[in-house]
């Protein structure tokens, strides 16, 4: 035995070596090229030839004997590369290290398809948009830490995927392999999470222990991103602070206004930042708790010297001046131009960022407005980046539809914005999916084509229509069809075709409709949870804006213009909320049969391809329920015009009908969905206020059957009255709800006491009567709605200028009432942040007849010390309530139609 081994291993020790490629890299390859050589190894490893393999940048000695016949590249060619096949020697090289990196994986990806080095490359590729990034929330459903939003401390417990190496190393493959180059990570005020501050001791919110683990684990991340050429970029709110700092000092968590405190500690915090991690980026949100108004001034007072402090640390350090590295500034909730005026002379590296479709995913181009504005951002930055920001409109379900995305950024380019930032599908439940499964979906995995397709459009969008659809295919085949080297059969070809075609006309759905009926592209709508009636009827006064969203729509009209121009027996123009309610309930239908006529070629991923037919289902159902919703509202508001019952007995049983698509809908999602949107908090208010209870869509059902139930009484009762036809509707509407003998008749809000400190402001009870204004004793209450009669408020001055500070005994929410533009003396603010929630529209009448009816606007506060600063001009503080308070939707002085459908 023990000879036979012996003489085994002499006759293995003289055969001659089994050739492999060689790989050579430069001798002072960076950690990148020998990243990229590592991949290029493990992709020749079994190779039986043997060439070499230079692998280096492109002006490295390396590749100096080839000098003569190898193109030089542009000059700014970052992250280009070229491949070539010189005889027995293959040319990996780039403009720069990332450059290289990238033609080693697209040589690796050759070998994989080709199972050899192809015989022949001469192949130049270079990136369209220059950044490409995906983004992480560490941000959670729920407001968990200390009432304050997206602040949250990193910890294993809230953040496991934070602190396993096995999933980052699989995840930041996934974006190398995508040409991700990019990588942002969301929080309120991450600094305490990854630093110490040994100036503001009293700042540090973690253990030591916990922090130093932090610490440790960045380092290792944002290293192991750099091998692959990712940028990894921390956000951070303001001004947010440490809330062990906030309480140290007396001082609310978030300021809406700069103090020299605040100041002098988020400067600290960014230089200690960028000397800790000079490879890291930073990309900063200028408003929501701060004033809008506030930007320019806390960009170029505190951010820029916090990031020269930082600079010239790490020069003194390093021996050498450090550039400017870019600073990306969003363009959300602050005065973004202003903001820029004043950095400008100051900093010269600054890019900016803004929501391309808002909070949602409508269109392939933008118009009016939005589009202007990105072209001031273009005219005034170094890079602009489209924000795929939140995308509530699509959430719980896949989606992929690889046209869009291509159009999408074919038009970024055109416009001249220079990079992409991409958020999940599911932005707060990171890593997970939606899907009720066990163990959980990974969404890198299960929205792989949101991934992919977007990356592959942000290296280049300019390719072929056709020939995108046959790679299409190609990628749901490798996923769902392929067996083992095998050919693919015709029905494999065809199941694949058929899943892209799926994907596509159920794609399509969400985008189109929302615009048309829906009351925002905010996350404060769930678009799949449906929406009420009295929703679809008066969109407008449910929107957080006041005007309703149309700001990059096409031509096209709403609900309103769409019954009003049937009345007036005016024509249509562009497109309508009915024809495209029918288009995108045909087309999901539609969808639901390609899905299902893939199934006889699925060979693998069967489970999967259930919950995409599953998907296609639920999504037909929604646009069914919505198809026969919008229908209803329409004869509804018709009715509004012409008094005929008709209308209404018409609209019953299409309303009928989609309550029991919703049915459907609920049956289809009740054991395959955790939830439908991932954002938990109070936030979400359409359909239904968000919280515990209203998150899947079996919760909602009821709302619906309710308001189908009360339609019909009160359908019942219109008939069955003696004059039916007769009221107008203004008159019937009012009589409806004051003899609505169920109705419970309204009292006043509960409140949180609160105390005001001296300086600003002045408390008062409200009550018809009452001024408005501390200086202004003539303009006064009329009329208020019974729910704030009697509750303490605060009124300010007519030109109001500077914050209150007020303590308060417990978490509440906010009620201001906004003036709406008058001819009073007063100047006026509005709730320019998003952070505020329509209410109570027109809820207080002032008095004189002239001036326009207050809506009241809620936003939520932790308890203990806040300020309010809107900045210059006027507003009234109508109460606080407890946090969980249902604010009942009033509108006592609007000639709505809600008693139709609300008890
Ligand atoms: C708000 C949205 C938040 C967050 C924020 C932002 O409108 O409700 O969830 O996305 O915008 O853009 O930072």
């Amino acid at each position: 035995m023990n000879k036979l081994i012996l003489a085994l291993s002499a006759a293995l020790l003289t055969l001659p070596a089994i050739a492999t490629p060689r790989i050579v890299t430069s001798s002072h390859a960076t950690p990148r090229e020998q990243y990229a050589a590592t991949r290029l190894r493990e992709a020749v490893a079994n190779l039986p030839t043997n060439e070499t393999i230079l692998l280096a940048q492109r002006h490295d000695a390396l590749i100096a004997p080839y000098d003569k016949q190898i193109p030089d590249f542009w000059p700014n060619a970052e992250e280009s590369f070229i491949l070539r096949r010189l005889g027995n020697t293959i040319i990996v090289t780039g403009y720069d290290a990332s450059g290289t990196l990238y033609g080693a994986l697209e040589l690796t990806n050759r070998i994989a398809q080709a199972h050899a080095i192809p015989s022949q490359l001469d192949y130049e590729d270079h990136p369209q948009l220059k950044l490409r990034g995906t983004a992480i929330g560490m941000q959670k459903p729920e407001i968990t830490y200390e009432g304050a939003e997206y602040d949250y401390p990193y910890t294993p417990k809230d953040f496991p995927f934070f602190y396993d190496k096995a999933w980052w190393t699989h995840y930041l493959d996934y974006l190398v392999d995508n040409r991700y180059n990019a990588l942002f990570l969301w929080n309120g005020h991450p600094f305490t999470s990854l630093l110490k501050l040994p100036k503001y001791p009293e700042a540090q919110e973690l253990p030591t222990a916990q922090l130093d683990q932090n610490i440790a684990m960045f380092r290792w991340l944002t290293a192991e991103a750099d091998k692959r050429g990712i940028w990894i970029l921390q956000g951070f709110y303001n001004i947010h602070l440490s809330h062990a700092f906030a309480r140290a000092h007396h001082l609310p968590y978030h300021l809406s206004a700069p103090t020299p405190l605040s100041s002098d500690y988020t400067r600290y915090c960014i230089a200690q930042f960028i000397q800790q991690y000079p490879h890291v980026g930073i990309f900063m949100t200028l408003g929501e708790a701060m004033g809008p108004h506030y930007g320019p001034q806390w960009l170029a007072q505190t951010i820029i010297p916090g990031v020269k402090d930082g600079l010239a640390a790490l020069s003194q350090r390093e021996g050498q001046a450090i550039p400017e590295p870019p600073i990306i500034v969003r363009a959300h909730a602050t005065d973004i131009q202003d903001a820029l005026a004043a950095a400008h002379p100051l900093y010269s590296n600054i890019d900016t960022m803004w929501k391309w479709n808002g909070e949602s995913l409508t269109w392939t181009n933008i118009r009016g407005p939005v589009r202007s504005r990105f072209a001031d951002l273009v005219a005034g930055s170094n890079v602009t980046i489209a924000n795929i920001h939140l995308l509530s409109n699509l959430e719980p379900f896949r989606w992929g539809d690889p046209d869009f995305i291509r159009e999408t950024e074919h038009n970024f380019i055109r416009i001249g914005i220079g990079g992409l930032h991409l958020y999940p599908l599911r932005y707060w439940d990171w890593p997970y999916s939606a899907d009720n499964t066990t163990p959980l979906l990974q969404q890198t995995d299960r929205d792989w084509i949101w991934y992919e397709a977007w990356a592959r459009y942000a290296w280049n969008p300019e390719r072929n229509p056709q020939t995108e659809r046959t790679y299409w295919i190609t990628r749901f085949a490798d996923r769902f069809t392929s067996t083992n080297n095998q050919q693919p059969t015709t029905n494999n070809q065809q199941a694949a075709e058929h899943l892209l075609n799926a994907y596509e006309l159920s794609g399509i759905c969400a985008p189109k409709l929302l615009p048309r009926i829906g009351i925002t592209e905010g996350n404060r709508e769930v678009f799949s949870l449906g929406m009420t009636m009295p929703q679809l009827i008066d969109a407008a006064r449910f929107n957080p804006a006041e005007t309703l969203w149309t700001g990059d729509a096409p031509a096209g009209e709403r609900l309103t213009d769409y019954v009003a121009n049937e009345v007036a027996h005016k024509p249509h123009h562009g497109e309508t909320p009915i024809g495209v309610a029918a288009e995108v309930a045909a087309s999901s239908a539609k969808a639901v049969e390609e899905a299902e006529a893939a199934a006889p070629g699925i060979t693998r991923n069967q489970a999967e391809y259930n919950r995409i037919v599953n998907d296609t289902k639920s999504i037909a159902a929604l646009m069914a329920f919505y198809n026969a919703k919008v229908q209803a509202a329409a004869l509804v508001m018709q009715y509004s015009y012409d008094h005929n019952l008709t209308d209404l007995e018409h609209a019953e049983p299409l309303l009928a009908e989609s309550v029991s698509h919703f049915k459907e809908l609920v049956a289809l999602t009740d054991t395959t969905y955790r939830d439908a949107a991932a954002m938990h908090t109070s936030q979400r208010q359409i359909p239904v206020r968000g919280g515990p209870d209203t998150e899947h869509f079996r919760d909602v059902l009821p709302v619906y059957e309710k308001e189908l139930a009360t339609f019909q009484t009160r359908l019942k009762a219109l008939e069955t009255a003696t004059n039916p036809g007769a009221p107008g509707l203004a008159s019937e509407t009012r009589e409806g709800s004051a003899t609505n003998p169920s109705a419970p008749p309204a009292k006043p809000l509960p409140e949180v006491p609160f105390t005001l400190a001296p300086g600003a402001g002045e408390a008062f009870t409200i009550a018809p009567g009452q001024p408005l204004y501390t200086d202004d004793a003539r303009a006064t209450i009329a009329t208020v709605v019974p729910e704030l009669n009697g509750l303490k408020g605060i009124r300010v001055s007519t030109r109001q200028e500077i914050p209150l500070h007020f303590t308060l005994a417990a978490p509440a929410q906010i009620l201001v009432g906004f003036f709406k533009s008058s001819s009073h003396k007063a100047l006026d603010v509005s709730p320019a942040t998003e952070q505020w929630n329509l209410v109570m529209p027109d809820a207080v009448i002032p008095s004189g007849g002239k001036a326009l009816p207050i809506s009241v606007w809620a936003k939520p506060l932790p308890a203990g010390r806040n300020d309010l600063d809107l900045g210059k001009g006027a507003y009234i503080v109508l109460g606080f309530v407890p946090a969980d308070t249902h604010i009942p939707f009033t509108a006592t002085n609007s000639n709505n139609l809600d008693w139709l459908f609300e008890n």
